[in-house]
Formats: C-alpha cells, structure tokens, sequence
C-alpha cells in the first residue's frame, strides 16, 4: 500500500514539484478514504475509484520517466495497443529496478513509482527522440493561435518571446514570430480534447505538451487552457513551461538532471535568476550546434546602414516587418519599434545569394518574392520555398530583361509593378499573366518618380521609392508624391 509522501521540498526547489503533487493527490484520498470508510459498499466503490487513479497515476509515470506515448500523432493502431504499450513501459521500468518482471502494476511497483526519491532513472543527461529529430532550417517561425484568458496579450507574447529568446541565445536557431498561415511552432491553449489524440485533464495533471521536430503536427505546443497561467508564480509560470515544451519542439526529451528545465517536474524559478542548466546546453547544442559568432562579421566589412549617401538594392515588408536588403546583408524592423537589426543573408537563408535586386510582398498570401539577375526565389513565413530559383521569364518577360530593379505589389488592384531601367511591367497576380501593353515609361504613371529606381516598397497605402539616398513616399491613391526623404529614415540615423 502507498505510504503518505512526504512533500517537502528539496533544497533546490521552492515550489510545487509536479509528480510529487500527483502523489499526494492520490495519497490524500488514500488517508481520507481509510478513515471514512465504514459501509462495505463505499469501501468497493472507492476501491475501484483508487484503482483507476493508480492506473492514471501510473500511466503518467511512465509517461514522464519511460516515454509512454510520445506525442507523435499517435496513429490509431498504437491507440488500440496501448494496454500492450504500458505493459512494456511496466518491464521495461521493473527491469530497470530490479523488480519482478510482471508487466503488472503490482504493489511492490505501484510503490516504487510512489517514492519520489527513485522515480529518475540514471541516465545521467539529457535525451533526444529517437531518430533524433530537428529542425533543418535554423529560421523557425512560431504562432500564437490563440490567447489564455488568464494573462494579459502582451504578457503571453512576452513569455514565449522570451523563452524562445532562452534557446535562440545558445544556438544557431533564430526564431520569429508570425501572425498568420502555417507556422513551424504552432502554439495553443485549449480544454480537453483539442484535435491531437491527447486531450487535456482538467486543472494539474498536463499541463502542456509538445511534439517533436517535423512537418504538420510536428513542433507544435498545445497548453492546457485548464491551468491558472501566470506570469508569476501563483498558477502556473506559462514562461518555464514554454521553455521546457519549447525544448521538446527542438528535439529534447527529460532530462534526468534536477538542474535542467528538461527535468520533468514543475519547479518555480525566479524567473530573474532563470538559466538553462548545463544539461540543457549540452542537449540542444549536441543538436544544433552553438550560436553562430555574428559578432565576427568586421565592422569595417558591414554597411554604415546611417552613411548619408546610404541606397538600398531591394526593399519589401514581410509580415509585420520591413526587410532592407543591401549586398551580402539585411536588416529588419517593426515600423513602430525603434530597434533594427542587422544580419547576413547567407546565414539566416544558406541558399540565398547577397546582392538581391529587387523583392515584393504578396499580402494575405504571405508570399516574398526575392530576385536577382534572371532569378527568383519565393519565401513564405521567413522560409525559402523548395524548388527555387526559377526564371524571371515565367513572370512573361521578353528575352532581353535580364534583371528587376525593383518590384512592388498594389493590393487594391491585386497587380504587381516591376521596375527596369526607365520602364515598367504590370503583372495580374490573380490571373497570372502580364497584363498586356507593357512596358511603359516609369515617368509617364508614376509622376515624380525615375527615371530609374533602386527598390520599393508598399506600406500603408504609400509606396516608398529609393534612388540612391533618396527616398520618395507616394500616395497610391492620390497618385503622387507626398515627401521626399532620406533613404536611410527608417533607421533612426540622427544626423
Ligand atoms: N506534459 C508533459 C511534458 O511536457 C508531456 C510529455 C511527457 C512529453 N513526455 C513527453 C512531451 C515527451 C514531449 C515529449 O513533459 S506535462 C512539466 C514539468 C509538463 C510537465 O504537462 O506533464 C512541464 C509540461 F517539467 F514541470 F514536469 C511542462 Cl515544465
Ligand atoms: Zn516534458
């Protein structure tokens, strides 16, 4: 029989330890039914009750210690199969031990799995999924599908921008938010059933879990809407649990270390003091590999992005924010954030070339289009997509263009202009044809601008003309130029 666990907690630990509240749950009842029990009929009824929990309580055991169901999309065969499946865990973990191999949960195992000082096997660090899972590209995009009611927007964005932040600093791995379509990393809360094969609890329990690297279902973390998600330690921390399902997205499984996030069990951390552990470091880096030194790029190498005579080769917005692109380097901002930043194009897109000439946004359909000399690449949600580069020549363009100075989409008229030389093209992206009569002179419809351009982009009913350290805002209703500016404005460069 189960003795009453005790709950104190280890010195390292301040708070709720999650398997060792799940112990207490059961042994609780287990006290408060031995004493009220006085009608037989009781007694068989909570006996039964009992039963059920140890079996709950056991699944979740093996669950977190032996890897009981992992969340891949678990097919429906191994659903049928999962008395079998348990009863594996059972001899794999009594083995383990040294206990009877029976494969049932008897008494001398229940109890096993009762102590909470024996519950951690000793492989002494972290582990990975089998196959060892990851994302092949670095750039990983994630998207809060919906909100807890329980915290404020902004402190729910926060808290997984940070625990990304946690992961992205001891990797090559850069992580963006997006706020529609398909991302890597879909997150969400939900009740209960939520589609996965993995409904939730109810309060305690899951709290959340996560899938393994990988396509469609693959990454996503799913938190259970059931918890009190806190940005403090009343509740649940949503930050520590982000940063741990967030470890299980990138390809960690537990670790057996107690310094480790990965370590399954719910401790609350000042989060001003929050540090991986060194497990944890060594587990994602044996993936990942460490950050990328982008500090080595040289100073005198990278463009003086606030050089007065600054000009652009290309400019577009991708989602919320405007990409710059300038030979071998980008920078990208959020219109009403002051900060900027800088980075390689080869590092955060491999395959891409520097120089980029010219580049267009496809609102609503999340579509960069990127060219340069006869080519063009497509990304979507910051990845570039298979089967690129094509040629420019499929856009419809006679044989004698060889490159695009600039490009940008109207989404009143669902067209795209590119620009060459003096003139320009009209491209129907609805049809997907060129529209016929083109081209024109860039002068004759775009009074003010020309006669050649460098890049261009479209904001908020604006487009945003560069020519060399110039830069033209031109109403697209209004049709006309409404300011003249220095290229470099969106930097922030006081002169
Ligand atoms: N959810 C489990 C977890 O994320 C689900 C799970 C068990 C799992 N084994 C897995 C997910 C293997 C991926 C791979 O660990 S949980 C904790 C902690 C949970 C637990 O709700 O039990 C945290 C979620 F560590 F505190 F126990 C988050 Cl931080
Ligand atoms: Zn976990």
């Amino acid at each position: 029989m189960p003795q009453q666990v005790s709950l104190t907690p280890g010195p390292r630990f301040t708070a709720t330890h999650l398997v060792a509240a799940q112990v207490a749950f059961v042994s609780l009842y287990l006290t408060y039914s031995e004493h009220l029990v006085t009608v037989p009929e009781a007694a068989s009824a909570i006996k039964e009750i009992r039963a059920e929990q140890e079996v709950k309580f056991a699944e979740r055991y093996l669950k977190n210690f032996y890897g009981l169901e992992e969340m891949d999309t678990m097919s429906m065969i191994k659903m049928k199969s999962k008395r079998n499946f348990l009863e594996e865990k059972l001899q794999e973990m009594q083995q383990f031990f040294g206990l009877n191999v029976t494969g049932q949960l008897d008494t001398p195992t229940l109890e096993l799995m009762h102590s909470p000082r024996c519950g951690v096997p000793d492989v002494q660090h972290f582990s990975t999924f089998y196959g060892r899972p990851v994302w092949e590209n670095h750039h990983i995009t994630y998207r809060i599908t919906n909100y807890t009611p329980d915290m404020k927007r902004q402190d729910v964005n926060s808290a997984f921008e940070k625990a990304f932040e946690v992961w992205s600093k001891v990797t090559p791995l850069k992580f963006s938010k997006i706020n529609s379509g398909e991302a890597d990393i879909m997150i969400l809360f939900a009740h209960g059933v939520h589609g996965d094969f993995h409904p939730f609890d109810g309060i305690n329990g899951t709290l959340a879990h996560a899938v393994k690297p990988g396509p469609g279902l693959g990454g996503d973390a799913h938190f259970d809407e059931a918890e009190v998600w806190s940005k403090y330690d009343e509740g649940i921390n949503l930050f520590l649990v982000a940063v741990h399902e967030i470890g299980h997205s990138l390809g960690l499984k537990h670790s057996s270390d107690e310094k480790s996030i990965m370590y399954p069990t719910y401790n609350y951390i000042d989060l001003n003091t929050f540090r991986l552990g060194d497990d944890d470091i060594r587990g994602i880096q044996f993936l990942y590999g460490g950050p990328e030194e982008q500090q080595l790029v040289p100073s005198p190498d990278r463009p003086d992005a606030c050089d007065p005579n600054f000009s652009f080769d290309a400019v577009t917005t991708m989602g919320d924010e405007i990409f710059f692109f300038k030979d071998g380097f980008f920078w990208r901002k959020l219109p009403d954030k002051p900060t900027i930043s800088v980075n390689l194009i080869s590092s955060a897109w491999p395959t891409l070339p520097s120089g980029i000439q010219a580049a267009y946004e496809i609102e609503g359909r999340n579509q960069v289009f990127l060219f340069r000399d006869n080519k063009y690449w497509l990304m979507n949600n910051l990845r570039l997509q298979p089967n690129y580069p094509k040629s420019i020549h499929s856009f419809g363009f006679p044989e004698y263009v060889r490159r695009i100075d600039a490009a940008v989409f109207n989404p009143f008229l669902q067209k795209t202009y590119f620009f060459v030389d003096n003139k320009y093209w009209r491209y129907d992206e609805r049809r997907g044809s060129m529209d016929p009569g083109y081209p024109q002179l860039i002068s004759k419809h775009f009074s003010g601008i020309g006669p050649k351009i460098d890049a261009v982009f479209y904001f908020k009913r604006y487009y945003y003309f560069f020519q060399g350290a110039n830069q033209l805002e031109y109403n697209v209703l209004a049709h006309r130029v409404t300011k003249r500016l220095r290229s470099n404005i969106w930097f922030g460069c006081w002169e």
